[in-house]
């Protein structure tokens, strides 16, 4: 028998706050996390839905010496921009917090202590690497050195980017601080761990036997975990940004930034109400945690045992985590700005709000990780909001406005067609639940949609314009239909699409509906008159979407260039040697591929001081036809060789962008060929 509950608690992954969010997020966490809470709300529930930036962590305190800030100043920044970005996509927490506040600061250090009075932390004294001219203790990231197994020189010491390999300090090849770059040197010291060991048998009677419901890959996940067995894990560092340890001689100890981030969703409901224990503290609250699946262990197996260790709060009922949204088939990444960031997204596509939520739920990676790609972006925004919902809805208000003056008129006698329809209508409220309540976002997107499918079916095979002149009382009834489906999709895409069903119920001229009226054909009434009909949404055309494309390929090729690390410096040269070289302007006045080779052309230059052959390697650079007239640079007193019994009396100057691709230098304005370079 299913579990009945009183309320719900909704808690979202506290977001760092050293970077803005992206899409990966919100198709992750933040958009099925939304859906799930409208929806509660939409049927009466008593619901709070918590979240908050996370503000803590070794991340925000590299962003910050990497910027010349202080990690407070980073927080400030990102807090703001990703509350903000939230609230414009329409995502409607109760509270969004963050982990920096007082009250968070109380009740993390509060919770730290309980345990700790409670003896249920176990203390071991460790070795850890420390900057004796920074005078501070380097977490492993702040570790730089030669990656052992690529020979990257700027490997950190917990991860390789390079190669990906994941290291420990102690495998780099001559590590020192990335903090004053001084060699770090061992020294002792202590921290609290969490024996997650001695929770081993709770978190397998309660997740493996007590909730093999949960999805797959989140099931799949802890079973891993335990199986693999659980080790001790320090809750504390020593770092100079965080929660300071709350006990005596913990001086330059912090608590670890994911003990105290879980707590934030505690600290949040604190904030938000004073009847806050209610929600953590009786079993007839239902606790649901939306994360990422890099978050499942800290919230299925970590946070569970500190709750457990506490004693006094419940446990998360469900823990429904997606998998990971890559995009145009590479993985989203902060650092390489390979992302579509929320708030350029809410800049660049003003009233675009709901074609994002809908794309990122259509398209959501609920059981395995997902792509997007800005093709299927616009092919589901005009194959199916345009096409498919716009297309409707705009048919029956403007053939109301059209045929009645907006007045709604009355249904007459039903045929069976009509039945028929109304029928399959009426079975998608069931199915749009079930799909809710079991987090299968995608599929309750659907069923929301079909409303408009049936819709336009019903208008296609009624075709009341061509009834219009002869049978005036079938084409109410069939208008009559067409608009209480109207109202429906209204109410059964709100958790989905905020934004265009306020629309709707305003072109209705209705101020809205209770969930349970869902599948109802007498939603408005006969008589009413409705608004002005505009499009829901409009067609994206190419060149909206080529410029998002420009744009990752300017990320990337940004990327490419901070990677590509120039060559070092050749050996000195005397001023005599480089006036030895005669560098010319010049004028490619002819070009043309030589026979049998790939990468061969045969070029007729002006030097200006005459016109000559120069052979040149960059036939897969560069064609022939796009050369001829480009001013170049050329070492005209190159010593002259044969190539392919071609004489070649020269060399074009190029460069090699981060792509590998060759560039010529050129003059920025027009030069007289001949004109020399010094
Ligand atoms: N700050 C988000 C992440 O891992 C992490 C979640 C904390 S939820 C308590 O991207
Ligand atoms: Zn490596």
């Amino acid at each position: 028998m299913e579990k009945q509950f009183k309320r719900y608690l909704i808690t979202s992954a506290l977001p760092y706050a050293n970077g803005p969010v992206h899409i990966g997020h919100l198709a992750g966490v933040y958009v099925p996390s939304d859906i799930y809470t409208r929806y509660l709300r939409l049927r009466g529930r008593e619901v709070v839905s918590v979240c908050g930036s996370d503000e803590h962590g070794v991340p925000i305190t590299i962003k910050a010496k990497k910027e010349g800030i202080t990690p407070q100043q980073v927080v400030d920044r990102y807090h703001e921009i990703i509350k903000s970005s939230f609230e414009r996509l329409g995502i409607k927490f109760d509270i969004y917090s963050r982990t920096t506040s007082p009250t968070h600061y109380a009740t993390a250090s509060e919770f730290f202590r309980k345990l700790y009075d409670d003896g249920k932390f176990v203390e071991q004294t460790s070795e850890q690497y420390y900057d004796e001219e920074a005078k501070t203790f380097l977490a492993d990231r702040y570790i730089v050195g030669t990656c052992p197994k690529c020979g990257n020189t700027a490997a950190y010491g917990d991860q390789c980017e390079a190669c990906g390999s994941t290291l420990s300090p102690d495998e780099l090849i001559e590590p020192h601080s990335a903090v004053s770059g001084s060699v770090p040197v061992k020294r002792e010291t202590k921290h609290w761990y969490l024996p997650l060991d001695q929770y081993e048998s709770m978190l397998r009677e309660w997740i493996l036997e007590g909730h093999k419901e949960w999805k797959s890959n989140v099931y799949g996940q802890c079973k891993s975990w335990l199986d693999g067995g659980l080790l001790p894990r320090a809750v504390s560092r020593d770092l100079d940004w965080g929660i300071p340890v709350p006990v005596e001689g913990a001086e330059g100890k912090v608590l670890y930034v994911w003990f105290d981030a879980p707590i934030g969703y505690i600290s949040a409901t604190k904030e938000l109400t004073p009847e806050w224990e209610k929600y953590w503290k009786s079993e007839d609250t239902k606790l649901v945690h939306f994360i990422g699946k890099d978050n499942i262990v800290f919230h299925c197996i970590v946070f569970p045992s500190m709750l457990k260790a506490h004693g006094d709060y419940i446990l998360p009922e469900n823990v429904p985590s997606n998998e990971f949204l890559n995009l145009e088939g590479n993985k989203i990444s902060t650092s390489k700005n390979w992302a579509v960031w929320l708030h350029e997204y809410l800049d660049e596509m003003p009233g675009k709000e709901d074609v994002l939520r809908y794309v990122l739920c259509a398209n959501a990676p609920e059981t395995k990780d997902n792509d997007f790609t800005w093709a299927d972006y616009q092919a589901r925004n005009n194959n199916e909001l345009v096409a498919v919902l716009g297309n409707f809805v705009n048919r029956a208000l403007v053939l109301t406005k059209k045929y009645y003056e907006g007045v709604v008129p009355a249904c007459g006698e039903l045929n069976d067609y009509d039945r028929e329809t109304i029928a399959e209508l009426s079975q998608i409220k069931e199915a749009l639940e079930s799909n809710i309540e079991n987090y299968r976002f995608r599929e309750a997107l659907k069923e929301a949609m079909n409303f408009a499918r049936i819709g336009n079916k019903y208008l296609a095979d009624t075709e009341p314009w061509k009834l219009i002149k002869t049978d005036a009382e079938r084409v109410n009834t069939i208008l009559n239909i067409a608009l209480q489906i109207t109202a429906n999709i209204a109410v059964a895409i709100e958790p989905f699409m905020p934004f265009s069903a306020a629309k709707i119920l305003k072109m209705l001229a209705v101020e809205g509906y209770d969930w349970e009226q869902l599948g109802s054909m007498g939603l408005i009434a006969a008589g009413h008159t409705i608004g002005e009909p505009s499009l829901l949404f409009e067609k994206i055309e190419d060149d909206v979407i080529r410029r998002q494309l420009d744009k990752l390929e300017a990320a990337k090729a940004a990327n490419l260039a901070a990677e590509v690390k120039a060559e070092p410096q050749k050996e000195e040269c005397s001023y005599d040697d480089f006036q030895k070289m005669d560098i010319r302007v010049s004028t490619i006045l002819a070009a043309e591929k030589v026979a049998k080779t790939k990468k061969l052309l045969k070029l007729t230059i002006d030097t200006g001081i005459d016109h000559r052959t120069i052979v040149s390697g960059i036939a897969e650079h560069f064609s022939p036809e796009e050369l001829v007239g480009k001013q170049v640079l050329v070492l005209v007193n190159l010593q002259p060789r044969e190539l392919k019994g071609i004489l070649s009396q020269g060399m074009i100057l190029m460069a090699e962008d981060a792509s590998g691709k060759l560039r010529l230098l050129q003059p920025n304005e027009p030069v007289n060929a001949g004109a020399m370079v010094g």
